[in-house]
């Protein structure tokens, strides 16, 4: 049960202390839920599941009767008498999602009670309280309310309708166009389970390099499908909208946002999609980038393009995500600088029920960016996170590295917009400017792979971005302590070494691949491995050159005001901060600046020399992560044991590779040896 990954942190493993079992059984066995719609009905399922699993015992269901029950489940529509126990303002204040689990008293007799305002809140209510049960926590004092602070936490699926994913490591698809909607895969049912176990609430199904067939019935209808298998589980479906849609389907000649029979197209289009899909969620979008189409072939603006959507899916309640990723190979500006030079004048220009939605860094996914200027520079605009949960510049498949961490340093990042404290998650929650709009979107690096995500810490990845939508202001510790305990063991050793594995991966990948603030070197096009080398593609900002400009002078991207002045674009603070050498936090150097081979570093070393030790450590924690797997063999089940063992040892493999390729490629410029301390690769630049 378990052993290959398919339940993630749903394991529900046997609990061994006939104590513990004890209490929860005492607290669990007598349940009281009504079954009035589906999702009680997915309510009494996990818990009868959960139950089995833990404590061996099927507990005894009742709808209303509530004398002698220990654990109760409802609305206050349900149990009007709870108002007596949770005062009205609490309960109102908890909208349609958020939740309260209390323990409390009836009539004298210890209960839990778990509450909310819609059945999804229950669910979403029950499943904290098994993760309770699942990492050995006291059930018999609680007071826990939680309340999502973004909206609208959301999976970017890039799959393809032929069943390829954009960017995915975890083989196919798991959308079976063809089967749909017939046949509903009982994958679409755990998915939708495992989701709402971790409170993210839509899913764009299709890629944002989109294909616009499915904007037509035949698709509609599959999508229709899943969307209704997601409904109970609180789940929207949203669609990728291809911008020249009106042009390839709907045999219009022009797909210009400002003309009439363009925008009469969409409006039918909408409806026509909400005549089959009652609840859908709106549009994400990816225009004027990478080739895809957009308002700038007739001459418009990103707003006219995203508004003309926001329109016609307005008197149906949907939304548009549209994505801030757009740069192109015609403007000669440093690329980090175009989205915020686009978006930044179209501030207050967006229809209210549009996001933006921006990736964490101004490049593109990449071990580490800085964050991306335009998070605190559109006040009237609510702007969405888009993180990657899927590894593309991270090791793909085979590298362990918890993303949890990069995403909180994002997150915690003060970007000074209105002072001091005023942090992205602030932004990106809505709170900082008082948006009723806020979200977050992961790259989803799900797949049919049988563990859902190739590498089985790839399924933190996915927990851990769920946690941090519903709380940006979670602690990636406190997540993984939280995850490894529900996938694995309770062991505290396992946990312990498995936290420190983790809590240091993220780290180790730049120490690795790209230190001291490097990015954008890896191998063309596929991003797997090194690429230092890479030039003369063709547009500059494909290649690896263009951005560490190394050379005998130096390396890093200048951007000061004697470079690309990308810094302006930051809050003084932070400008001020960056510019000066003094205050530029090391993980940033060579982003913002070109600096001599010779420069003297925080730690007394040259620049070069740095560069060389970094590179030696990432290696080196990638050793250690190896052994300290290694300690940890008959603690969990061998299935899982092993497969993790033999990734790390790629990863130890591929770590060398980065270093030995990246450093025999920078020496030729630096002209220095190698320090003390660090391997000699024993190779020439050639073997790579
Ligand atoms: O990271 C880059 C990827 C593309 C992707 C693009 C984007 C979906 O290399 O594969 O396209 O970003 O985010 O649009």
């Amino acid at each position: 049960y378990g052993k290959d990954g398919y339940n993630l942190w749903l394991q529900y493993a046997k609990i061994e202390s006939p104590e513990l079992v004890d209490a929860y059984r005492k607290n669990t066995h007598k349940i009281t839920l009504p079954q009035n719609s589906s999702t009680t009905n997915i309510i009494k399922n996990e818990l009868t599941k959960a139950f089995k699993g833990m404590l061996l015992t099927s507990p005894e269901f009742s709808e209303k009767n509530i004398e002698n029950h220990n654990l109760v489940i409802g609305t206050r529509d349900n149990f009007p008498w709870l108002i007596e126990l949770v005062d009205k303002k609490q309960l109102d204040s908890l909208g349609q999602e958020g939740f309260i689990i209390k323990s409390t008293f009836f009539k004298d007799q210890p209960i839990t009670v778990i509450t909310g305002n819609s059945d999804l809140a229950l669910l979403y209510g029950t499943f904290e309280f098994l993760k309770l049960i699942q990492t050995h926590k006291s059930i018999s004092d609680l007071n826990i309310t939680s309340i999502p602070k973004t909206k609208i936490r959301v999976l970017n699926h890039w799959d393809n309708l032929d069943r390829s994913v954009e960017r995915g490591y975890a083989g196919s698809s798991i959308w079976n166009w063809h089967l749909l909607p017939d046949h509903i895969d009982q994958q679409y049912l755990d998915y939708a389970r495992a989701n709402a176990s971790i409170g993210i609430n839509g899913t764009v199904l299709t890629n944002v390099n989109a294909n616009a067939l499915v904007l037509t019935p035949s698709y509609l209808k599959k999508a229709a499908a899943l969307a209704e298998v997601f409904r109970p589980y609180g789940i929207k479906v949203y669609l990728t909208a291809r911008f020249s849609a009106p042009i390839e389907i709907g045999n219009l000649k022009t797909a210009d946002p400002l003309d009439k029979n363009v925008q009469k197209w969409w409006k039918e289009k909408a409806e026509e999609i909400y005549s089959y899909i009652p609840n859908f969620g709106g549009f994400l979008v990816k225009a004027d980038s990478e080739g895809q189409p957009g308002p700038h072939n007739y001459g418009r603006t990103q707003a006219d393009g995203a508004n003309l959507l926001a329109q016609a899916l307005k008197p149906f309640g949907g939304i548009v995500m549209w994505r801030a990723f757009v740069y192109s190979e015609d403007t000669p500006d440093d690329r980090a600088k175009q989205a915020y030079n686009e978006f930044k004048p179209l501030d207050g220009k967006f229809d209210n029920n549009v996001l933006v939605q921006v990736k964490n860094g101004p490049i593109d996914f990449q071990p580490r960016e800085p964050v991306h200027p335009l998070f605190g520079a559109m006040p009237q605009t609510p702007l969405m996170m888009e993180f990657q949960i899927t590894q593309e510049y991270l090791g793909q498949g085979t590298h362990l590295v918890y993303l949890s961490k990069l995403y909180e340093e994002i997150l915690s990042t003060d970007i000074n917009a209105k002072g001091p404290g005023s942090t992205v998650a602030k932004i990106i929650d809505g709170s900082l400017e008082n948006h009723p709009l806020s979200g977050m979107a992961g790259v989803s690096n799900i797949g049919t792979a049988r563990n859902w995500t190739g590498n089985h810490f790839g399924q933190a990845n996915w927990y851990a971005f769920g946690k941090l939508a519903w709380n940006p202001y979670e602690k990636s510790e406190k997540i993984a302590k939280d995850w490894i305990e529900m996938t694995f063991s309770s062991d505290p050793q396992f946990i312990n070494t498995s936290l420190d594995i983790m809590m240091e991966s993220h780290e180790a990948v730049v120490n690795y691949m790209t230190p001291l603030g490097l990015h954008h070197i890896m191998d063309w096009n596929h991003h797997y491995g090194p690429g230092p080398w890479v030039t003369d593609k063709h547009r500059d900002d494909w290649t690896s050159t263009y951005y560490h400009q190394a050379g005998a002078d130096g390396i890093g991207f200048d951007r000061t005001s004697s470079g690309s002045n990308a810094l302006s674009q930051y809050s003084s603070t932070i400008q001020n901060q960056f510019t000066n050498l003094k205050t530029c936090p090391e993980k940033y150097l060579l982003w913002f600046h070109h600096l001599p081979w010779s420069y003297q570093m925080q730690s007394g070393k040259t620049l070069w020399e740095e560069l060389a030790f970094r590179y030696q450590k990432g290696v080196d924690q990638t050793t250690q992560a190896l052994q300290q797997w290694s300690t940890l063999e008959g603690k969990i089940d061998d299935e899982r044991y092993k497969h993790i063992l033999s990734f790390l040892k790629i990863q130890e493999k591929e770590a060398k590779w980065w270093k030995n390729a990246c450093l025999l490629y920078f020496q030729q410029f630096s002209k220095s040896p190698l320090p003390q301390g660090v391997d000699d690769p024993k190779k020439t630049l050639e073997d790579y």
